[in-house]
C-alpha cells in the first residue's frame, strides 16, 4: 500500500487522512483548486480546496437524504433547484423522482461538473436527462434575480468559506424562501453538530422566522468531520410527511427507519437547538 495520506484539517483541531493510491486530478480554476484522488476503500474522492466534497463509497447517504427528505415531504415536485452539486450527485436522485419536469443545478464553477461527469460515473450521467438545467452563476445572485419559483430548494454547497460564505447567510435563506411554491420544502447542507454548533443554532434561528417546521437531521458520512453531516430542513409542510410516501427504487442508505432516526438528536445538541 502507498505511503501518501491526503489529510483534511476543515477544524484546526481536528484532522482526518484518506490513504492515496493515484492522483487522478490536480488543477487550479478561477474559483478553486479541484483534486480527484483515487484513495483505498473510498475509492475516488472530490476535493475542492483540501476539503474532501464525496468519495465514491459513502456519498449516497449525503446524496439521498438531501434530496429525498424533502422532495418526499413535499410529496410531488416538479420543478426543483439544487444550490451547488455540480458533481451531478444530487441531481441523480432528485431524477429519480417521476413528477420531476425540471431540475436546474445552480453550480458556481464548470469545471466541478466536467471533472465529476468525467470521474464519478457511478452517478449515471443524470446531465444527459433532458430534465436537467446548468446555470453557472453563483446562486446568491441567481436567487437575486428572483425569476423562478421552485417546489424544492436543494442546497448542496461547500463549507461557509470564500464564495459558499454567503450561503449560509439569513439573506440567502430568505431568497431561498422567496423561491419556494406554496407547500413546498427545503433541505441544506448544514454542517457539524459537534463543531459547528453556533452556525447551526443561528440559522435555525432565522428558519423559525421563515417557516412553520424547521427540523434538523443528521447522516453518518465517515469521509465528513465528525464522521457525519446535518442538514437544515425547512417548510411549512412537516417533514414526517414524507413518511407516508414512496420511497424511489434503489436507495443505498435512506429507509422509513433511518428516515424517522434522522431527526432524533443526542441530548446536548437538542438542548441547543430546541430549548
Ligand atoms: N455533492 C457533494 C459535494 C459538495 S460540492 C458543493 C458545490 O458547491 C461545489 O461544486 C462548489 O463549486 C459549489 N459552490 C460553492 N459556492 C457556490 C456558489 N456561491 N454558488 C453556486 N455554487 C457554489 C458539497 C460538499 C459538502 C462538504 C462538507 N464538508
Amino acid at each position: 500500500m502507498s505511503s501518501v495520506w491526503f489529510t483534511e484539517e476543515l477544524h484546526p483541531y481536528y484532522r482526518k487522512a484518506l490513504r492515496v493510491k493515484a492522483i487522478l486530478e490536480d488543477e487550479q480554476t478561477p474559483y478553486q483548486h479541484i483534486q480527484v484522488l483515487d484513495t483505498e476503500f473510498f475509492g475516488k474522492t472530490l476535493i475542492l480546496d483540501d476539503i474532501i466534497q464525496l468519495t465514491e463509497r459513502d456519498n449516497a447517504g449525503y446524496h439521498e437524504m438531501i434530496t429525498h427528505i424533502p422532495m418526499l415531504a413535499q410529496g410531488s415536485p416538479r420543478r426543483v433547484l439544487i444550490v451547488g452539486g455540480g458533481d451531478g450527485g444530487s441531481l441523480q436522485q432528485v431524477l429519480k423522482h417521476s413528477s420531476v419536469e425540471e431540475a436546474v443545478v445552480c453550480e458556481l464553477d464548470r469545471r466541478v461538473v466536467e471533472v465529476s461527469r468525467k470521474h464519478f460515473t457511478q452517478f449515471g450521467d443524470p446531465w444527459s436527462d433532458p430534465r436537467a438545467r446548468l446555470v453557472i452563476q453563483d446562486a446568491f445572485t441567481y436567487l437575486e434575480g428572483g425569476r423562478e419559483k421552485f417546489d424544492v430548494i436543494i442546497s448542496d454547497t461547500t463549507d461557509p468559506i470564500g464564495m459558499a460564505e454567503r450561503l449560509f447567510s439569513e439573506e440567502f435563506y430568505r431568497l431561498m424562501s422567496a423561491a419556494l411554491n406554496p407547500g413546498g420544502a427545503i433541505a441544506t447542507q448544514c454542517e457539524q453538530p459537534f463543531f459547528d454548533t453556533a452556525l447551526i443554532r443561528e440559522i435555525y434561528s432565522f428558519a423559525r422566522t421563515l417557516t412553520r417546521h424547521p427540523a434538523y437531521y443528521y447522516a453518518h458520512i465517515p469521509t465528513y468531520p465528525g464522521g457525519g453531516i446535518g442538514f437544515m430542513y425547512l417548510s411549512d409542510t412537516p417533514w414526517q410527511e414524507g413518511l407516508k410516501r414512496d420511497y424511489p427504487q434503489g436507495l443505498n442508505y435512506l429507509n422509513r427507519e433511518v428516515h424517522q432516526a434522522a431527526f432524533a438528536l443526542p441530548e446536548f445538541f437538542r438542548r441547543e437547538l430546541y430549548g
